[in-house]
């Protein structure tokens, strides 16, 4: 059994459960009390707040989790070396829960470089990566600690300066700040701790075969078509697919069948080349998964 931890409500947990969903494995969602089973996997579920799941996982009471990279940096536990006591293993980005934190000033100040923040105040919740920051840029300046509405903090009097998570920059401009400084991309992401027996390492790397699979199909569209035989060539060269297009004969002589996988921003522009030289019939599918 393998026990995973995910944020119970928020931002992140009904995008960790859909994955889980789409993985084929079955979580009854209505019951989102702290310690769940799957009932087809042999994964059990702690719901807890996305601060505590780095934590949890570094000291073994949950073997993976899904929370943000920011909540993991801000932790300090990160290690790229597996298996180190008391740390956490990044194993896998799993692009849900896309922002940065930055560095924001109110807008009608003039920013330089990172020298503008000597001598200068900033609140923020994420202060270990913040300090990170100010050492790596030789900045000598406060760091005010503030668990809730950091973007007030200039308006209010609190701080001259914010470091906080952005994501549409919404929240910045109706409290008139501007983002100056990108520190940190983040993005939901897998950890694992230091503690997995064989049975446990196993059945993780059976979870991660299934993310990887969910991952591989994202942005690609399943296309068939029936094309001149004589096109077909040509087709190929358009359709890179994993190893090369399925090609059929049709029962009309001349014509064949193609199918392929395409990535769905080139799909118009594939679709204009499939038409002149003589595609018809044109169907494209959603792709649920891709076994490599
Ligand atoms: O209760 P718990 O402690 O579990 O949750 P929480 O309130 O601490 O976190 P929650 O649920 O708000 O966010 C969980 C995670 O979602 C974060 O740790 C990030 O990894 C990720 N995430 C993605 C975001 C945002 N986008 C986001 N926009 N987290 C917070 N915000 C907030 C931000 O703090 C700011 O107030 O949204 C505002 C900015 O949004 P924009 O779009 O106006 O720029
Ligand atoms: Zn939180």
């Amino acid at each position: 059994m393998l026990r995973i931890a995910i944020q119970s409500k928020g931002r992140l947990s009904d995008d960790s459960l859909a994955l889980l969903r789409d993985a084929g494995i079955m979580v009854d969602e209505l019951k989102r009390k702290f310690l769940g089973k799957a009932t087809n996997f042999p994964l059990e579920l702690l719901y807890l707040r996305d601060d505590d799941i780095p934590g949890v996982v570094a000291d073994g009471s949950a073997d993976i989790g899904i929370v943000g990279f920011n909540e993991v940096a801000e932790s300090g536990l990160l290690t790229d070396a597996p298996a180190v006591p008391g740390k956490v293993t990044l194993e896998r980005k799993l692009g849900f829960g896309k922002c940065h934190i930055s560095l924001a000033i109110p807008k009608n100040q003039e920013y330089t470089d990172p020298s503008f923040f000597n001598g200068k105040s900033i609140a923020t919740s994420y202060p270990y990566v913040l300090e990170g920051w100010l050492k790596e840029n030789n900045v000598d300046a406060r760091v005010r600690k503030i668990l809730g509405s950091v973007e007030i903090a200039p308006a209010a009097s609190i701080a001259d300066a914010i470091f906080d998570i952005v994501s549409s920059g919404g929240t910045l401009v109706s409290n008139g700040l501007k983002e100056v400084v990108k520190v940190l991309d983040s993005e939901a992401v897998l950890i694992s701790g230091p503690s997995m027996d064989e049975e446990k390492r196993r059945i993780l790397s059976s979870l991660l075969f299934r993310f990887d699979s969910i991952a591989n199909s994202a942005g690609k569209k399943y296309i068939l078509m029936n094309l001149p035989t004589e096109s077909v060539e040509e087709a190929v060269k358009l359709l890179p697919a994993m190893r090369s297009p399925t090609v059929m004969p049709l029962a009309a002589e001349g014509w064949c069948s193609l199918h392929s996988v395409v990535l769905e921003k080139e799909l118009w522009d594939k679709i204009e080349k499939l038409k002149a030289i003589g595609a018809e019939g044109i169907l494209v599918l959603d792709l649920d998964k891709i076994i490599l």
